[in-house]
């Protein structure tokens, strides 16, 4: 439990417009000794907060080192409903895996889990997702009134708002590739793993997964993986707020659901055309019982992605890993 001075401490260094506060200010406004204000910043520093201490200044918090953790994700959250519920993990082997079992046991909708990294981290048909520390690894479950048919339109929604808060970041927005990856310069940044419990006619939960790689260090990633995969700290060259870019999925992620509900499909539909490079472009479509090349033409009202044939055909794409090019 954080202690009521500790709280206070981080009110003041938070507030806008201060740039240092001297020690005598923070213990004249706290009724505390220079001596118990410095073992207080000591304290948060121990748990993780950058606090600059400048003499004849005072005492500055450093924003960019926010610490990553459930009570400053929640601090300042704007959403309605996604995030209101939290659980934070240090280590997880997976946050779907705990997403499913929290929506088993009935957990509401906007339910998030969060996980500073995960030991067995999943991408789709049974693959990996490598996550070290310092990556953005979340679930979020939520329970569409839709059909299952109709589910494989969540996962392109998630790629529009993860591609929206992504793009913030960077000099150019990302682009997206079907059904889901996130490329930047051709290679991947984020992930989303979709995982549903339904009926026939009915779909009891989505627990979406969502994996971007924005600090952590990729060259401790496997080869095969590091060669096809970049993060925002690579190409920023500079950490970024986890939090902030945390914050900032859950709200632009609220807002495509919403209108998605609202709306239906096609503002996501023409959101992820826009942001996809594939229009046009060769593709091979590897899906388990075969192969499917042509010209990529964009996705339909279903998501799928249609494809153009060399006998002019055009054929609908409901599942496969694309490779762009001819290969
Ligand atoms: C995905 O699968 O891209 C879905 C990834 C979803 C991960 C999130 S993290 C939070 C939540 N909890 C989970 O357990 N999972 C979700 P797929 O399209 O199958 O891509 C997997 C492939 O991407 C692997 O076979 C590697 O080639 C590559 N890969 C693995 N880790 C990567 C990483 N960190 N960055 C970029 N590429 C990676």
């Amino acid at each position: 439990m954080v202690s009521e001075t500790t709280a206070r401490i981080m009110d003041l260094l938070r507030k806008p417009g201060e740039e240092y506060l001297s020690g005598e200010r923070l213990s004249d406004n706290l009724g505390i000794s220079r001596s118990a204000v410095w073992k207080q910043i000591s304290a948060l520093r121990a748990m993780g907060y950058a606090i600059e201490a400048v003499p004849s200044k005072g005492y500055r918090l450093s924003v960019v080192s926010r610490p990553y953790n459930d009570i400053e994700i929640s601090s300042g959250l704007t959403t309605q409903f996604i995030g209101r519920s939290l659980y934070f993990h240090r280590d997880t082997p997976s946050t779907n895996e705990t997403a499913i079992r929290l929506a088993k046991e009935s957990a509401l909708e906007g339910t998030v889990v969060v996980a500073e990294k995960q030991s067995g981290g999943r991408g789709r048909l049974g693959r990996r997702w490598e996550s070290p520390s310092g990556g953005l690894y979340t679930s979020i479950i939520l329970r569409p009134p839709i059909a299952p048919r109709d589910a494989p339109r969540m996962s392109l929604m998630t790629a529009v708002a993860v591609a929206e808060t992504v793009a913030d970041y960077l000099p150019h927005p990302p682009s997206v590739k079907w059904p889901n990856d996130l490329l930047v310069g051709g290679k991947k940044i984020a992930g989303i793993l979709a995982e549903m419990d339904a009926e026939m006619d009915r779909v009891h939960f989505i627990v979406i997964g969502i994996g971007i790689n924005v600090n952590a260090v990729m060259d401790g990633l496997p080869p095969e993986v590091r060669d096809i995969a970049t993060s925002l700290r690579e190409v920023r060259g500079e950490p970024l707020p986890r939090v902030e870019l945390l914050q900032n999925l859950y709200c632009k992620l609220e807002r495509w659901y919403d209108r998605f509900l609202r709306e239906g499909f096609t503002p996501v539909r023409e959101a992820w055309m826009r942001l996809s490079d594939m229009r046009g472009r060769t593709v091979t479509v590897k899906q388990f019982d075969g192969v499917v090349k042509g010209a990529a033409l964009g996705i339909d009202d279903d998501g799928a992605l249609l494809v153009r044939l060399r006998s002019g055909e055009v054929e609908r794409v409901t599942g496969g890993d694309v490779v762009i090019g001819s290969s």
